[in-house]
């Protein structure tokens, strides 16, 4: 195993970090009094007054997983971090791999109790809200989480995932993996796809992700109004391009047919999205009854100037400018925005391999891949090409059901076929000097059984200039006998497969809550977090737990509150019956994994705030009592005592 990032890792080989950890602890139980706990010298970790906050790893050299299963010894910490979607849960998860561990959740569309996303004000602030102060929706799907890139590979700022039921994009900053944006998707239902740029199509200093690409999978009538139900020609679907750090909607391509997966270009000038739906069909018999559907690409350089330009227009209520991708206004490929490569059969998934050369769709009803060169599509674009069909560099046959594909940076892809419940490794190479007619080029490389039905699969950084070959995780969509029953609603089975080799070997199965889509792998010293928060990311942050106070205005309440532990700023606090009460709680402990929790019991309040971070929540006081408002997150010793009473006069 490689280990030579270890070396620049801050959690690897050497314990002193954890001594740090552990002497801070100490000092802070001093600050706080509770020095008198017995047994600090024996057992530093069971005595830290932090009882929480007990390091669970000591720092370790990373697994030689390989070679055992992926099975991580006791501290030992991962290689890589997984970000997978979590479906209709909602949210995104934060897996450990090899372990397979399940490090966090990410609540970003759903609601969590634990956190209080959804229930603060702040994390509504992102989500959005009716007039009535309420979540404007409490639903998500998700299904694709790609990360933010620099130089074709990860940068580790960003994260950005889809929500298919109510066209929102969120973003997911990953120095503390949280959501920070959402952004709603005029024009469009069933957001699937999504991929951020690797670097700008004109400037050639900007090196990093600037747009993120959104494919909408239903197409709908523009305007939505209602009236044109019965009118297939009034049915559209938009590609939809986002700014990545404003996160505002920058322009939207109308074109024929659907959006499904997206993918974009190393040098940044082209996205793509396959569709399966080009018939426009309202039912599944017309959407598979073209031989052929496509993957569309767009011309991003062109699109924009198109913009600039103001050949736009413009939908509803919306401002979005959106230009005509549509191929009958886009038939002169020397000015075309779009271009629409011919791929069978309704094909699922387009992904881009680490090499930069090509976009690999495959069939779903046929038992293809279809290679598509890039420099051709390039020279389509140009001029050079007369037909987008001889951009297709190979249509090889891999197997029944194909659905994603996945990179070995070794010239390898990795395709599902969910139906016949295998991942197959083909050769590129091989696979397009076959299809250029030389039939001794054995493309198939190896073909592993899977438990059961997979949907994506994806290799360590597989998607990036940095494709390193060593894992294959595939999310196969029913475990069946793989787990222990637990009534009717299952796990899905995520596989984790080795790919160092020349065969394929199956290392672990894990059990996923459903119901994840895609993931990405990315190496650990991509992402460098921050596990304190900034005191002065919130303006209404107390800096001092004396600055603890009420303020009245009418019946509108605030209580400022630091948490130190083992006590609130307020050991109570009055209201009356019928106020507006805001409670904005600051941490003002300064410690690693030292949070503290709020709940008012009756009230259906509960949040949480990690060190150094403030939060709110408003509700109305509407009954006359007292209310033992506890820390539910255990921080200390003292974590039962931890408490202020909020008193509620009549
Ligand atoms: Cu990426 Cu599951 Cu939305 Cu394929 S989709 S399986
Ligand atoms: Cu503070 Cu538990
Ligand atoms: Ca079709």
């Amino acid at each position: 195993m490689d280990t030579t990032n270890d070396k620049k890792q801050p959690d690897a080989g050497a314990d002193l970090p954890r001594r740090r950890f552990l002497n801070s602890t100490a000092a802070a139980g001093v600050a706080l009094g509770a020095a008198t706990l017995v047994g600090c010298k024996q057992e530093p970790q069971a005595a830290a007054p932090a009882a929480g906050a007990a390091p669970a790893a000591p720092a370790a050299a990373a697994a030689h997983a390989a070679g055992d299963g992926g099975h991580l010894k006791p501290g030992q910490l991962d290689e890589y971090y997984g970000l997978w979607s979590g479906g209709h849960s909602g949210e995104v998860r934060v897996l450990g791999l090899p372990s397979g561990r399940e490090i966090k959740r990410i609540p970003v569309f759903n609601r969590c109790a634990l956190t209080g996303w959804g229930s603060t004000n702040e994390s509504k602030a992102i989500i959005g809200t009716k007039p009535d102060g309420s979540m404007k929706y409490t639903v998500g799907d998700t299904h694709h989480v790609h990360a933010s890139y620099t130089d074709g590979t990860y940068n580790g700022k960003y994260a950005w995932v889809n929500d298919k039921i109510n066209s929102r994009l969120a973003r997911i900053r990953l120095d503390y993996m949280v959501c920070d944006k959402i952004t709603q998707l005029p024009n469009i239902q069933g957001f699937h796809g999504v991929f951020p740029d690797k670097r700008d199509p004109v400037d050639p200093k900007i090196n990093h992700t600037t747009r993120v690409f959104c494919g909408s999978e239903f197409s709908i009538p523009l305007p939505n109004t209602g009236k044109d139900a019965a009118d297939p020609t009034k049915y559209h679907s938009l590609f939809t391009c986002v700014d990545a750090e404003t996160m505002a909607v920058r322009w939207q391509v109308l074109i024929d047919g659907n959006c499904d997966l997206t993918a974009t270009s190393y040098d940044g000038k082209l996205a793509a999205t396959n569709q399966y739906n080009t018939e426009m069909g309202a039912k599944y018999e017309d959407m598979m009854s073209a031989e052929r559907d496509a993957c569309v690409f767009f011309h991003v350089a062109r699109i924009e100037q198109a913009v600039k330009d103001g050949k736009f227009k413009t939908y509803g209520d919306s401002k979005v400018p959106v230009v005509d991708g549509t191929k009958a206004a886009n038939k002169d490929a020397k000015t075309a925005l779009t271009g629409y490569v011919p791929v069978p059969k309704n094909p699922h998934g387009v992904n881009a391999s680490p090499d930069g050369k090509y976009f690999i769709c495959a069939g779903k009803l046929s038992p293809t891949a279809t290679v598509i060169d890039l420099a051709e599509v390039l020279k389509w674009f140009d001029g050079g090409v007369d037909d987008l069909k001889k951009t297709i560099a190979a249509e090889v046959e891999l197997g029944l059901g194909p659905l994603h594909t996945a990179f070995d940076g070794r010239g390898n892809a990795f395709t599902t076929l969910f139906l016949d419940s295998q991942v197959v490794k083909w050769n590129v190479d091989k696979a397009i000097a076959f299809f250029k007619g030389d039939k001794n080029a054995k493309y198939i490389v190896d073909r592993l059984d899977v438990q059961y039905q997979p949907g994506h699969l994806n290799a360590s950084m597989s998607e990036t200039k940095e494709a390193d070959g060593k894992y294959l995780n595939v999310g196969c969509k029913f475990s069946k006998d793989r787990f222990l029953p637990v009534g009717p609603l299952h796990p899905e089975n995520e596989q984790l497969i080795d790919i160092s080799g020349e065969k394929m070997k199956l290392l672990s199965d894990h059990p996923c809550w459903p119901e994840p889509h895609d993931f990405i792998i990315v190496k650990r010293n991509k992402i460098k977090t921050s596990q304190v928060n900034k005191l002065e990311e919130h303006p209404l942050a107390i800096k001092d737990i004396k600055d603890s106070r009420v303020e009245r205005k009418g019946n509108k309440v605030t209580v400022f509150i630091g948490s130190l532990a083992p006590a609130f700023g307020l050991r109570d606090f009055k209201v009356k019956k019928g106020d507006e009460v805001t409670i904005i709680l600051t941490n003002l402990d300064k410690i690693e994994d030292l949070g503290h929790g709020f709940a008012i019991p009756n009230h259906d309040v509960n949040f949480i705030v990690n060190p150094q971070e403030t939060a709110s929540v408003t509700f109305k006081a509407d009954k006359a009592g007292v209310f033992w408002c506890y820390c539910t997150h255990f921080c200390h010793a003292l974590h039962l005592e931890m408490r202020s009473r909020m008193i509620v006069e009549g």
